[in-house]
């Protein structure tokens, strides 16, 4: 073997590439050192990132397990095929397919199993919570399809199910979506799967934010009532970046099969599909439920104490791992939250609430989300004491001593961030 080969097999990526690598090693120190409140992330066992840095990854295949395109495809048939059995027994369907590259890549094969361009799609509108692959103009969806949205009682906040029915008895959809990035409701599939059935429309429920919630038992299940369901495996469920789909439409699944690969997606990623079926075995435990039930409950304790301390949360509450709070009643924009939030360690992002401008840089929202930091390990007394920090921070960038109150909130921060490590075996 000559020197480069035993280098090309043996180096590290600290010998190989010290820029990477110290890439690598700075967001490490970050997700210890920080607190991560952006709803659609979490933090993977081990067990999932061991999977996802394996040998496997070398692996070229297409097709479905027992019927590949290549050679050698028996090792990733096992994990395709464990992924496929957790999925089905955890959602409690008939049919899986675990190979989307993400919850988006899920979304276009549904598109392209039930659509053809210029079908109707009726869905949750951005602003109220939706998702940008439902008909965003911006968007595959929304340019070869031909997009309606909506919304939420401008009242209640909560999506208007008299008006949706309306609208889809209207409008004669041919595809009914529910579900996004940010409703922090419990979303009623029972009365959508009625709307969209009297309006002649398939109801695809795209659980990707609860997915978590509805296998640990924490939100209603989409099944009976979708017709297809399509979700990621990262956020609640804690998973690998990438998709799944799901349904028990027996005629539909052959379709699928092939609306996946070759319709929108060519080979799959098979260290990815070993970490899903990692992660969804680790949610099948019954540890998994006893983490969805702190993650509402951590939700619920971040939302009241920061309703309590004057902070307007969008719907006045949440059923889920996310609390959407309005800045417009303080002044402020989420950008400028955002900003002050990063400051002190804690990580989120802006995002519209209903009726928000289109502009981002303009939207007066902000999402927080638990999931992260339930991981962590933390409980309702830590989520209360990261609703005061933040609340403390907004209301000093209110009275114009942000700086003092930023330095405050780092201690409690770097206090809390040491309290629940991250990889600590590793530390
Ligand atoms: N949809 C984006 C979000 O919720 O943040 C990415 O998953």
């Amino acid at each position: 073997m000559t020197a480069a080969t035993q280098d090309y097999f043996n180096a590290s990526v600290h010998e190989r590439d010290p820029l990477v690598a110290q890439a690598l090693d700075q967001e490490r120190s970050r997700q210890q050192d920080q607190i991560e409140l952006i709803a659609s992330e979490n933090i993977v066992s081990r067990a999932v990132l061991d999977a996802l840095g394996h040998e496997m990854t070398n692996k070229t295949l297409e097709g479905y397990p027992g019927n590949r395109f290549h050679g050698g495809g028996q090792c990733v048939d096992i994990v395709e095929q464990a992924a496929i059995d957790r999925a089905k027994q955890l959602f409690g369907c008939a049919y899986a397919n675990v190979q989307p590259h993400s919850g988006t890549q899920a979304n276009l094969a549904v598109f392209f199993l039930l659509l053809k361009p210029g079908d109707k799609v009726l869905s949750l509108d951005l602003a109220a919570g939706g998702h940008l692959s439902h008909g965003m103009k911006g968007n595959l969806s929304g340019r070869w399809f031909e997009p309606h949205n909506y919304d939420v009682d401008p009242e209640t906040e909560v999506i208007d199910y008299d008006e949706l029915e309306r609208i889809a008895e209207n409008l004669r959809p041919k595809l009914l979506i529910t579900g996004g990035s940010a409703y922090p409701r419990e979303l009623d599939f029972e009365r959508m799967g009625e709307i969209a059935r009297k309006a002649g429309a398939h109801f695809l429920v795209d659980m990707a934010h609860i997915a978590g919630l509805v296998a640990g038992g924490q939100h209603p299940s989409p099944f009976p009532h979708a017709d297809i369901v399509t979700c990621t495996t990262t956020k609640t469920l804690r998973g690998p970046r990438g998709g799944l789909i799901l349904t028990n439409n027996e005629a539909w699944f052959k379709k699928l099969q092939a609306a996946v690969f070759p319709g929108v997606q060519g080979s799959l990623h098979s260290n990815v599909l070993a970490a899903k079926a990692v992660c969804l075995g680790e949610a099948l435990r019954d540890d998994f439920k006893i983490y969805a039930a702190q993650i509402k409950a951590n939700a619920r304790a971040l939302a009241e104490t920061l309703m309590g301390r004057g902070v307007r949360v969008v719907s006045g509450g949440t059923d889920t791992h996310i609390v959407l709070i309005d800045l417009s009643t303080k002044g402020l924009i989420g950008k400028q939250a955002e900003d002050l939030l990063a400051r002190a360690n804690i990580t989120a992002n802006k995002n519209p609430i209903p009726n928000d401008s289109p502009r981002p840089a303009d939207w007066v929202g902000m999402r927080l989300g638990v999931s992260a930091a339930t991981t962590r390990g933390m409980a309702e007394e830590e989520l209360r004491a990261l609703g005061n920090i933040i609340a403390d921070l907004i209301e000093a960038e209110l009275s114009g001593t942000a700086d003092d109150a930023v330095t405050d909130a780092k201690a409690k921060v770097a206090e809390l961030a040491r309290r629940f490590p991250v990889y600590a075996c590793e530390s």
